[in-house]
């Protein structure tokens, strides 16, 4: 048994993954090979790790393909409750401001027309979580897009004055529900989701339904009366004519800008994937994603370098598609040597470098919360990206004026010969608005930097 690959591995992996196994007997191989695809594929997905020791590895066996398994402890509840249903169809039905908020587990279940057709028929705005993105189309008049930390003004406005939220596998999150335990006391809440673990976890709610969220909500719809929600609707209008996502125009080229044009150009057909920071929060708020699993980020985990690598693996899996990575200089910095793959691999994807010379969410917080003494965000260093992505056979284009934007990005969707990196110089200084800050509850939104000094926050980055 090798020393790093032992039974320590298995530890280690633990909270981070969905299951681990050990393989201490070769014999063990097909059962457990079939019992981590299982696992890995069903119920609320994740990553298994299957840890090999070199004894292992080098073993000879017969194989018996049909590694057959029982898991006697895993079992996926995939419709939910009838009673549970029926409960939620009355809440919806007899709701006045109700907001579906639609999450990672609606999209992995491919709950988008049953969304649509709940949508169309109660006329209930949408929400969704920074993973659910796409579910539900950001074009549609009833979509508010992302609330929470940085979410829509419109949409945490919303989230105030509603009566029922129905969460539609979305977690509940500490960037949307800030402070969980006095998360809009006002509205009713309900809680469709594949993983029971999630109930009631951080958000206490008053109707839950255990179950893949497609199947619950094509029951759902059944039970569903048509109720009044028209002045609910007028005002959701209002709240997003009134207060729309905006930056400044003159000056320093924006991120915001880029993202804007990035995304108008594309038409909503592009898969976008992020890094972590100022930049994915900006793509979540101006890249207008129309269809399901079009916009991969990393939630949660929050792990930086994440964009370039999703982007690989969503070019690979759909070479047809226009691909868009929306980077940091700070994440893209962390896996950009993954740039020979792309060229090797003549990957056409498009690296949107928004570069501000910093870790900008980082120096963000330190400006807002620590009276800007920055520490360790400072990226002078970086390398001239346009002559790294020549260094490694890639094509390179830099941006710097505003005026230039549509011409530049022009260029790099024309180029399909291989990856391009867009070095993006947009303004150093820009902050990430509106902001609840972290652990507040959503009315302590704040549209723009305020003039009296900020509390510290409680949670973090
Ligand atoms: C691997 C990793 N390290 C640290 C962090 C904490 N963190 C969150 S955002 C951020 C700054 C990201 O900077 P950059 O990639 O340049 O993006 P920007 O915020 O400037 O758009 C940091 C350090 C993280 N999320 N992941």
């Amino acid at each position: 048994m090798g020393y790093i690959s032992g039974g320590r591995c298995l530890r280690y992996s633990y909270p981070i993954v969905k299951h681990s196994f050990l393989v201490k007997d070769p014999k063990e191989l097909p059962s457990v090979i079939n019992q981590a695809f299982h696992i890995a594929n069903t119920g609320r997905p994740g990553p298994v790790i299957v840890d090999l020791p070199k004894d292992v590895t080098s073993a000879l066996i017969d194989v018996d393909t049909s590694g057959e398994f029982t898991l006697p402890g895993y079992s996926i509840r995939k419709e939910g409750s009838l009673e549970s249903i029926k409960e939620a169809a009355s809440m919806i039905s007899s709701a006045e401001k109700p907001i579906l908020m639609v999450g990672h587990g609606a999209v992995i279940s491919g709950a988008t027309q049953e969304i649509k057709a709940i949508v169309e028929k109660m006329q209930i705005p949408v929400i969704n979580t920074l993973l659910g993105k796409g579910c539900f189309p950001e074009s549609h008049d009833l979509n508010l897009g992302m609330p929470g930390m940085h979410g829509t003004a419109y949409a945490n406005m919303a989230l105030c004055d509603c009566d029922l939220i129905v969460s539609i596998g979305a977690r509940w999150d500490d960037r949307i529900a800030g402070s969980p335990s006095d998360f809009q006391p006002q509205a009713k809440k309900i809680h469709i989701d594949i993983d029971p673990v999630e109930i009631n976890k951080t958000v206490q709610v008053d109707c839950s339904i255990i179950g893949d969220a497609k199947s619950v909500l094509n029951s759902l719809y059944g039970f569903l009366e048509k109720g009044n929600t028209q002045r609910w609707v007028k005002q959701i209008r209002r709240l997003k004519r009134e207060y729309p996502l905006k930056y400044k125009k003159e000056g320093k080229l924006r991120a915001q800008h880029v993202i804007e044009e990035m995304s108008r150009l594309t038409e909503g057909n592009a898969i976008v994937t992020t890094d972590v920071g100022q930049h994915q929060m900006w793509a979540a708020q101006f890249f207008k994603t129309e269809h399901t699993r079009h916009f991969l980020s990393s939630g949660g985990a929050g792990t930086m370098g994440f964009g370039f690598p999703a982007a690989i693996g969503a070019q690979m899996a759909n070479p047809g598609k226009i691909v868009v990575a929306v980077v940091g200089d700070g994440g893209f910095q962390m896996t950009l040597p993954e740039l020979s793959t792309a060229v090797n691999e003549k990957l056409p994807i498009k690296i949107l470098l928004i570069n501000n010379n910093y870790l900008g969410m980082v120096r963000q917080w330190q400006h807002m919360f620590y009276d800007n003494r920055l520490s360790g965000v400072d990226l002078e260093g970086n390398p001239d990206f346009v002559k790294l992505a020549g260094a490694y056979g890639c094509k390179g284009f830099r941006v710097k004026r505003s005026a230039d934007v549509r011409k530049v990005l022009g260029a790099a969707l024309a180029y399909n010969d291989g990856p391009c990196i867009i070095d993006a110089e947009v303004e150093k200084y820009d902050n990430v608005f509106p902001m609840v800050p972290s652990g507040a509850s959503l009315d302590k939104m704040l549209l723009s930097m305020p003039r009296k000094k900020l509390e510290k926050p409680k949670g973090g980055t």
